[in-house]
């Protein structure tokens, strides 16, 4: 034996890079041909990080290490590169059932051995993964046998230098990281980007820090300080609701329209209408359409509007609370609520599951099924992208084949993404020209916008001729800005305005909001409102009463609804006053308000002091997970274990769900797909037919 393997002595010097070198070559390999990081292969910057990101902490950390005497630092050595394979080997597993990373939040929330990872371990590790440690075992049985022999003598030097320089390296990498992808940490979007750009470990040294954050913010939380909101909550109940289980069991359609703005509905470019099918629908007799609907968003954006939405709760200050709080907190949502009502829920979604973390959240919010990308399709032809994900006429075309499944009553949520900054489009897809503002990164808003109308026309004209129509209630609303604030000089000649005003710019927050079904009478709403109040409004209609829950906002159709509608940064609106951005205006003619009446300044210091507790109280249920001590009778949570994402889990779940419920579009036509009464014009889906 002695003969074949001569005894090699290194110094410490090199085996700290042998190390270091098996971590980074490693975690690379896993980059490349176990995980999805969508690096953008035109972008050098995100090259170089994804190159460099596995060495400036597991550098630092390594030589600390080599301060170590003797064999304890060879083994400590060891041991940190076994933990490094392990936490590669972990997130490979977790990454092939779920397209995302493992946190401490899943951990904590749904249990390693739960998630459905116990049951299929079996499949889901595969034996060649073990490939990971055997640099580990080989390095043990060549020291244990003496194989190697390290040198004790410690450059102190040396190490220390390398350990500042990787000190330094790994702040380069934050700050590339920020340079690409502002807000990367405080907004956190998605876990595939943080790994994509801060490493395996800065993702797990960002998760760390999160959780231990939250953790101690809800251990601080104790059930008197619910007490606290509930007495707020309960001077903002409505009662007496005309409308009040009007439309009780339809199924419900909540279509979700990227970026768009209120200024855009009736909207003429070159003498044309830009949104010839959503304009329809506002007139429409059936549809009650409000015109003073604000966006309440802040950093999360979609998240937050879809936070305030479907839980009448504000998204944070800064983040997004579907990153922080949606995968352990506890929540009242509209999908578990409906869900005890008998209704099916599903989201649907042409983007990455692990987007803003809805993977997580929405097991929280009780969704029966999440039919995000990999459901769709071709998913991952270019031809059918667009920015964050499928086109919408092509992703609303195919979602018909999983709504038609759906057991009656449902609750659907259809998010669509086409209309979303840079507003890309091929130019086939185009079919009005640009605005010429000058300014690029508004320009193609007004196409990408049209595109979405013409999507979403396709679709209503679906549930036409399948029937639907009149069956359902039918909710729209736009998330957000599409145009920042950012944008002075194009919003000017995109509204013709040759002055705008920060009073402007309030207004140019409004959004769609309109609520359409058969048995409703339709009119142009003038009342105040904004994503808060969606929630509330909606349950009367369904005729569930929202005044069992603790939610924020107020029923909008109600005569005792709070017209005091709050931006995230403490401005707000109402009938009375527009603050915004530091300027207090009066909101019927928009002139600036420089002295107040007695009876005006109370007014207003009366809204402003109600703005600041709801916002407060919102974020104290939220970071203090405070639902968890609201117990409303009768009200039962679903096991957060019980969902499971995975398309061939929803398939096969649809299919039983068939013959066991016996109510779906799908069923009700004898077992026969409705989807060839879809029209649509996407040239991408022409070879089809
Ligand atoms: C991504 C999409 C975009 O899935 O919902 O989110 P946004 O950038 O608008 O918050
Ligand atoms: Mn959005």
């Amino acid at each position: 034996m002695k003969k074949y393997f001569p005894v090699i002595n290194v110094s410490k010097r090199h085996f700290s890079i042998i190390i270091l070198f098996l971590i980074w070559i490693e975690t690379e390999i896993v980059y490349l041909t176990y995980f999805n990081l969508n690096i953008t292969k035109t972008d050098p910057l995100q090259i170089l990080l994804l190159i460099v990101n596995p060495l400036p902490i597991s550098a630092i950390i390594i030589c600390l290490i080599s301060f170590l005497k003797k064999r304890l630092y060879i083994w400590a050595n060891l041991l940190f590169l076994f933990i490094q394979n392990f936490w590669l080997f972990v997130n490979i597993i977790y990454y092939r059932e779920f397209s995302d990373f493992i946190s401490i939040q899943t951990i904590e929330s749904f249990g390693l051995a739960s998630n459905n990872i116990g049951k299929s371990l079996v499949q889901i590790v595969h034996f060649p993964d073990l490939w990971l440690f055997l640099d580990v075992l080989i390095l043990f049985l060549l020291i244990h046998y003496r194989k190697i022999v390290v040198s004790n003598y410690t450059n102190h030097l040396l190490f220390s230098l390398a350990g500042f320089l990787s000190l330094i390296a790994s702040f380069a990498v934050l700050f590339l990281a920020n340079v690409d992808r502002p807000q990367l940490l405080t907004r956190s979007f998605d876990n595939n980007y943080l790994v994509k750009y801060l490493g395996m470990d800065g993702y797990f040294i960002d998760n760390l820090y999160q959780n231990s954050e939250q953790s101690s913010m809800k251990e601080k939380a104790k059930p008197k300080e619910l007490k606290k909101v509930l007495k707020f909550i309960k001077s903002k109940k409505t009662h007496d609701i005309e409308y009040f289980g009007k439309e009780k069991n339809k199924d419900v359609f909540i279509i979700h329209l990227e970026s768009l703005q209120q200024f855009m509905i009736d909207y003429k470019y070159e003498g044309k209408e830009v949104l010839p099918n959503l304009d329809k629908f506002y007139h429409d007799k059936h549809t009650i359409s409000f015109d003073n609907f604000y966006h309440q968003v802040a950093q999360g954006k979609t998240s937050d509007a879809e936070m305030m939405l479907e839980n009448s709760l504000f998204g944070l200050p800064t983040g997004s609370a579907m990153v922080s709080y949606g995968t352990q907190d506890t929540f009242d949502a509209a999908p578990e609520i409906l869900d005890e009502k008998g209704y099916t829920t599903a989201s649907l979604h042409g983007d990455v599951p692990t987007f803003w973390n809805r993977d997580n959240t929405y097991k929280s919010w009780g969704y029966e099924y999440f039919f995000s990308k990999n459901y769709y399709p071709d998913n991952n032809k270019d031809s059918f992208n667009a920015g964050y994900g499928m086109k919408d006429k092509i992703f609303m075309k195919d979602s018909v084949s999983y709504i038609q499944k759906l057991p009656q009553p449902f609750y659907a949520k259809i998010i669509t993404v086409t209309n979303h900054y840079p507003y890309d489009l091929n130019k086939y897809d185009e079919d009005i020209s640009s605005w010429h503002t000058g300014d690029n990164s508004v320009d193609h808003y007004v196409q990408t916008a049209h595109y979405l109308d013409e999507a979403f026309g396709e679709f209503i004209n679906y549930l036409k001729v399948s029937g639907l129509y009149n069956k359902s209630l039918i909710v729209l609303y736009g998330d957000h800005y599409g145009i920042s604030n950012n944008h002075r000089a194009a919003i000017s000649k995109i509204l013709n305005k040759s002055k705008l005003t920060d009073y402007d710019l309030a207004n140019f927050q409004k959004v769609p909001f309109m609520i359409h079904a058969s048995n409703l009478k339709g009119f142009t709403d003038h009342t105040y409102g904004g994503e808060i109040d969606v929630l509330p409004t909606l349950l009367n209609i369904l005729g569930v009463n929202p005044n069992r829950y603790l939610f924020f906002g107020t029923d909008l159709l109600s005569k005792d609804h709070d017209q005091t509608v709050a931006f995230r940064d403490g401005d707000f609106v109402s009938p009375e006053f527009t603050k915004y951005l530091g300027n207090i205006y009066n909101t019927s003619n928009g002139l600036t308000i420089k002295k107040m009446s007695k009876t005006e300044q109370t007014s207003y210091d009366q809204q402003q002091s109600e703005v600041n507790r709801e916002l407060s109280y919102s974020d104290d249920v939220l970071t203090g997970d405070l639902l968890r001590f609201y117990h409303p009778k009768g009200f039962k949570h679903i096991d957060k274990d019980h969902f499971n994402y995975q398309k061939a889990h929803a398939i096969k779940e649809l299919n039983r769900e068939q013959d066991k419920r016996k109510n779906s579009i799908y069923y009700l036509n004898k077992d026969k797909s409705t989807v060839h009464l879809y029209h649509t014009d996407a040239p991408e889906l022409k070879d089809e037919k």
